[in-house]
This record gives structure tokens, C-alpha cells and sequence, in this order.
């Protein structure tokens, strides 16, 4: 049979069944795929086809189809492996607040870079516009503008009123989505929004916020009954900190891509060079100024404040 991984412990595995139901399973001896070399072979999202062990009453992982994309953390030691988060991933969720708490670009940039970096599309949710007073409606208006020019997908909710939520329902159906954002942007309440029967606790602080380096965190997924699948993400650090070459940077940044060949120097960084058209753009408006700084602050490979996470 057929079926897709939804949890990982690490030595079993719940796959969803195209019959729709679950199992249980096991990987069957010594399991090898070429070319990975992380600490898990499976990951959340991997599809894999397994075999019904009448006798042992246990599944059996045979399998493992190729992955459309995954997304990694990286390693913590020397060993250089790196843990695989999700994979196959349809699109990347970044729950947006403009206060309580608010979101800064510099998160957003960061999301957006890695998700490039991946080639997982984005969708931008602004949350909580029910209590947003004029300033911060000024400020929403701004940056959704800033991030609906660059190419990305944007949606303004409300999960408590309800406000537009099928809206996103209509974004996510039949679709495996990742949803991130910091804490208390309302990603808990979203899939409560989404999908009433989850009932998952509102305000409860999730395991991220249990820090240190070396804990593990397995990604989940959902199953929404309008259709939808999602992965809770066990921590956006993880997935915000990619390890990008900086050389390459640009390219993660749609706005600036469109520049980079024009460029006095074929390999400017686009910081100091004379004739740099990255930066004429910034110049003359057509590349947003917070879009540039977080560049900056990328390539100078300032991590941002874990408690902005
Ligand atoms: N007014 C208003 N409050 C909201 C909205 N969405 C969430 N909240 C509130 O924001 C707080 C945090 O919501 P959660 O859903 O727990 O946030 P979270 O993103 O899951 O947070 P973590 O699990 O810690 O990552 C709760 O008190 C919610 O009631 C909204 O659309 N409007
Ligand atoms: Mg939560
Ligand atoms: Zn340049």
C-alpha cells in the first residue's frame, strides 16, 4: 500500500493510508536511501509504500518515494548531518501580527529567504485585524503592498471573529501546508478557525519556546476536514536560520533578482561595489528599503534575538 508519513518518533511511524485509514509502522532492516545524509531516512510528508504484516501485526516501510522538496535543520555538531523537518511541503503558512506581538520584516525576510531557498511557496496571513487601530491598519496596508509587489500571496483574517477564513481554506484545500509564525500570532487559533473539531488549546505555549540546541522536534500533520492538510512546525528557528551561501542571497530575494545582472561586477554583493544596480534600485524606491537592510543584516550574519522567534 500507499501512504503518506503524518508523525515520526524516530523508530515509528503513523502513515495515512490511501484506504484513509492509519498504521503504525516500522522500517524494515537495514534501510538505505542514497544520497541523504540526515539523522532520519523518513520524514513528516514523505509518501512510502509499506507492507501489512498479517503475522506480527505490523507495518512494514518498503519505500520510500522521492521527495519533491524537504526542509532541514541544521546540524548541531560536527557531524554534519542535518535532521529532516518535512518534506513534500505545498506551500509555507507565516502567521503575520502588526502588534500583540508584532512581526518585524526581519523575521519575514528571513521566512521568505528560506522558503525560496526551498522552493516552497508562501502565503503572507495577516492575523488579528480585528484589533488593529488606524496606525497599525496604516502599517498592515504598507506591508502587505510591499509584499503583494514583490509576488507573494497575501490574506488579512481574523481567527477569533472568523474573518475571511475560508478565504484561506479555499488557499489551503488539498494542499500540505507548513504554518509558522512567533509566538501568539495565532496559529493555534487559526487551525481551531480552520477546522473546530481540533480544539487545540489557545494560549498554550508549544514546545518551542522550550529552548535549547539539542532537544528534538517532530513536526506533526493534520488533517483538516475541509480538505487540508497542515504541519505545525515544531520551530521556526529551525527553519529561519537555513544555512544559505552568501553569495547566493540575492537570489533568494525576487525584488532584487531582476538587478543582479546588471551589476557593474558579475559577483557584487551588491553592499560596497560601485555600479551596483541592487543598490541603484534601493535608490529609487523600486526595492524597499526594510527589504535591503534585512538583506544587509543577513550577509553580516546577525541572528536575530532568539525571544524574536
Ligand atoms: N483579537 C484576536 N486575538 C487573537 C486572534 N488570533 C489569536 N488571538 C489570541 O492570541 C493569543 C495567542 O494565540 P495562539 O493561537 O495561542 O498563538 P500561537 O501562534 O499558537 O502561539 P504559540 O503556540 O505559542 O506559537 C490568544 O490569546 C488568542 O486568543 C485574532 O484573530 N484576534
Ligand atoms: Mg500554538
Ligand atoms: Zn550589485
Amino acid at each position: 500500500m500507499t501512504g503518506r508519513i503524518t508523525q515520526s518518533t524516530g523508530s515509528w511511524y503513523e502513515i495515512e493510508a490511501e484506504d484513509g485509514k492509519s498504521y503504525s509502522a516500522k522500517l524494515r532492516g537495514k534501510f538505505k536511501i542514497k544520497g541523504i545524509k540526515s539523522t532520519n531516512p523518513i520524514a513528516v510528508g514523505d509518501w512510502v509504500v509499506f507492507d501489512w504484516d498479517e503475522k506480527s501485526n505490523n507495518a512494514f516501510i518498503t519505500e520510500i518515494k522521492e521527495r519533491n522538496n524537504y526542509i532541514v535543520r541544521r546540524s548541531v555538531n560536527l557531524s554534519k548531518q542535518s535532521h529532516i523537518i518535512a518534506s513534500n511541503i505545498d506551500q509555507a503558512i507565516v502567521v503575520i501580527t502588526i502588534s500583540q506581538p508584532r512581526t518585524s520584516t526581519g523575521f519575514i525576510d528571513r521566512f521568505l529567504v528560506s522558503c525560496e531557498a526551498y522552493h516552497i511557496p508562501v502565503v503572507l496571513v495577516f492575523n488579528k485585524i480585528d484589533i488593529y487601530n488606524d496606525k497599525e491598519k496604516k502599517q498592515l496596508k504598507i506591508l502587505r503592498q510591499l509584499y503583494e509587489n514583490i509576488g507573494y500571496k497575501c490574506i488579512e483574517v481574523s481567527a477569533i471573529k472568523k474573518t475571511n477564513i475560508e478565504n484561506l481554506k479555499f488557499i489551503m484545500t488539498s494542499k500540505l501546508s507548513l504554518i509558522s509564525g512567533h509566538s501568539g500570532v495565532g496559529k493555534s487559533a487559526l487551525i481551531n478557525a480552520l477546522d473546530n473539531s481540533k480544539n487545540i488549546r489557545i494560549g498554550e505555549i508549544s514546545n518551542m519556546h522550550k529552548k535549547g540546541k539539542h532537544t528534538t522536534t517532530y513536526a506533526k500533520m493534520h488533517k483538516l476536514e475541509f480538505g487540508a492538510h497542515i504541519i505545525d512546525s515544531p520551530g521556526i528557528k529551525e527553519f529561519g536560520l537555513f544555512d544559505f551561501n552568501k553569495a547566493d542571497l540575492s537570489h533568494y530575494f525576487p525584488d532584487m533578482r531582476k538587478y543582479i545582472n546588471k551589476c557593474k561586477f558579475n559577483n557584487c554583493t551588491h553592499i560596497h561595489e560601485p555600479g551596483c544596480a541592487v543598490k541603484h534600485a534601493v535608490t529609487n524606491g523600486e526595492i524597499a528599503e526594510s527589504r535591503y537592510t534585512n538583506y544587509l543584516n543577513m550577509i553580516d550574519g546577525k541572528e536575530m534575538n532568539i525571544d524574536e522567534y
